[in-house]
């Protein structure tokens, strides 16, 4: 038997289809049995809950042969660390595997932890099934495309990557594992809402990005039909009524996505998705009023700057006024666009923050229902050197327990990028900004403020917004802080994080 570990990594509230466990899983030859435990579930003991399939496996005959953890850089690693450290002290013999972003992007720490005995790089479906094979003793572990381990000798075996597979190529998921119930939640786009990823990677180069530090440059797109088929089931099995589109790049060619528009069109599915400005730009309006009556409504667009030499210097390859366009035409449309911003440019951080503030305010004037994300440019190591001089920062931890301390927990949600450039003043730049604008144009997504609190803050925002005024927005702050709805189950991680200012 073959145990599947999803750490928790966001509140039991939020949580969603454990999308890569499920992957892997759905991978295994069937005469293998495996099962799924989900630490974003409710109430879910997950040390517990791996004991008790252990013991119970060992009662029927069917040892647990590997536990294997999937784990992404911030909160779910920090959550991943102990228990797989536990796991081992309570059950040295049983193998522990980590697949997912942070082995992918830092396989050394990994290694350095005598808690894990394998890291997988990628995509995973088919090195699992290999790895089986290792363990069984019938084949050589250093065969193994994407699969890494510390050799007799300690010195660590960084496998070959390996080539992925497109969608179509992998099994459907095994909605059967799970309880799909539960996982359809309240969202802004509906009282049933799910989520699905339909391609893998992305075609792009752009330089800050670490999408193609795993998958390279390369997308590939399932087939629209099987798209359908699967949201077909979920929507008239289980009554999903909207989804959340986790690819990476969901538009590339126009033909593709009104095939995918016109098949999901009957099921009636509000949804969100991520894609280019330019792509957009391209599509025609007649493309535009499917997506919309399709479901579309809402578009995440990686705008990054509000300066065209910031956006080549990222190699982004789109510009501003593509920017300003799509936010006139979503508008036109009625669908919304979500913008999310870059800050930080090694070369000239002030004078970027400012013209992007202030690009802001025009996108704003463009299309008032836009929201804003905000992130710091934080300069990973495989793409150090191409966006800026970033050679200064320093290097990554080697081992687990320091990727766990709240410096590094800040450093991969992007929240503190620890760059030199990058002081107090100019990052309260933002999120003051941040604020005045947030406060003053309540995100549809903000579940977490009160009412009352959103009322007021719109209303002692409106001077601060209109006049520019937005340092030190302390009342704001305040507001926010107090009308600040306190979640059911606050997250593990929390006490980990350095204190800060909030937005
Ligand atoms: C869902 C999701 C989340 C969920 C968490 C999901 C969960 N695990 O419970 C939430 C919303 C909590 C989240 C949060 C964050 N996320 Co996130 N997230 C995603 C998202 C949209 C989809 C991932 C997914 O399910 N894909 C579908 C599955 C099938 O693919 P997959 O995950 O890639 O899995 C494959 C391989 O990675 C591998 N694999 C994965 N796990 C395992 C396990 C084993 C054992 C094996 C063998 C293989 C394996 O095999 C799988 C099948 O091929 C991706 C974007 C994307 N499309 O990839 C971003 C993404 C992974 N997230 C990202 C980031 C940065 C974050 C945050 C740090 C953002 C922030 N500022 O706070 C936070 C913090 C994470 C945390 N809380 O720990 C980045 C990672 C960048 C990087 N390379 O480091 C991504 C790529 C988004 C982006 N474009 O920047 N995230
Ligand atoms: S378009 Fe988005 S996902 Fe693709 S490389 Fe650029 S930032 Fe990454």
């Amino acid at each position: 038997m073959i145990l599947l570990v999803n750490p928790r990594a966001t509140r039991p509230s939020n949580r969603r289809f454990p999308l890569s466990v499920m992957a892997v899983g759905a991978a295994l030859p069937p005469h293998v049995n495996w099962e799924i435990v989900d630490g974003n579930l409710p109430g879910t003991d997950v040390l517990a809950e791996l004991a008790h399939h252990i013991e119970a496996g060992e009662r029927r005959g069917d040892p647990v042969a590997l536990v294997a953890f999937s784990v992404m850089p911030g909160p779910q690693l920090v959550n991943a660390v102990p228990l797989s450290r536990e796991l081992k002290s309570r059950f040295p013999r049983i193998p522990i595997a980590w697949g997912g972003n942070f082995p992918s992007l830092y396989p050394a720490p990994v290694l350095n932890a005598t808690h894990v005995d394998w890291a997988i790089r990628g995509q995973g479906e088919d090195t699992m099934v290999e790895l089986l094979d290792v363990i069984n003793g019938t084949r050589d572990p250093a065969s193994v495309n994407g699969l890494c381990f510390r050799d007799a000798d300690g010195t660590h075996w960084i496998g070959a990557e390996r080539h992925w597979k497109g969608p179509d190529e992998l099994p459907a998921p095994p909605y059967h594992k799970i309880h799909v119930a539960d996982y359809l939640r309240p969202t802004f786009l509906g009282r049933r809402s799910g989520v699905y990823q339909s391609s893998i990677g992305c075609p792009y180069g752009c330089k800050f990005c670490g999408v193609i530090s795993v998958f390279g440059s390369r997308e590939k797109m399932q087939a629209p039909e099987r798209t359908a088929r699967h949201l077909t089931y979920l929507v008239r099995e289980h009554g999903m009524d909207s989804v959340h589109f986790y690819d990476n790049n969901f538009f590339v060619k126009e033909e593709h996505a009104r095939e995918l528009a016109g098949r999901i069109l009957p099921l009636r599915l509000n949804w969100w998705c991520e894609a280019r400005v330019d792509a957009l730009m391209r599509f025609s309006d007649d493309t535009w009023r499917l997506l919309k009556r399709a479901g579309l409504t809402m578009v995440f667009c990686g705008a990054e700057s509000g300066s065209d030499d910031v956006l080549k210097k990222m190699n982004k390859g789109t510009t501003t006024e593509q920017i300003l366009g799509v936010g006139k035409r979503a508008r036109e449309h009625g669908v919304i666009p979500e913008f999310s911003f870059v800050f930080g440019d090694p070369d000239d951080p002030e004078r970027e923050i400012d013209n992007t503030l202030a690009f802001i305010r025009t996108l704003k004037h463009v299309n008032p229902a836009m929201e804003l994300i905000t992130y710091f440019y934080t300069p990973t190591p495989q793409r150090r050197g191409t966006y800026g001089n970033v050679d200064a920062v320093s290097a990554t931890p080697d081992t687990l327990d320091e990727w766990i301390t709240p410096e590094w927990v800040a450093w991969m949600t992007h929240e503190d990028p620890l760059v030199p450039w990058l002081d107090e003043r100019l990052k309260a730049k933002v999120t003051d900004f941040e604020l005045v604008l947030k406060s003053r144009f309540p995100s549809v997504q903000d579940a977490k403020t009160a009412e009352w609190g959103k009322l007021l803050g719109r209303f002692l925002a409106r001077r601060r917004w209109s006049n520019g005024d937005f340092a030190d927005p302390r009342m704001l702050r305040l507001i926010r802080r107090i009308a600040h709805r306190t979640p059911e189950d606050s997250q593990a991680y929390g006490h980990l994080r350095a204190a800060r200012r909030g937005t």
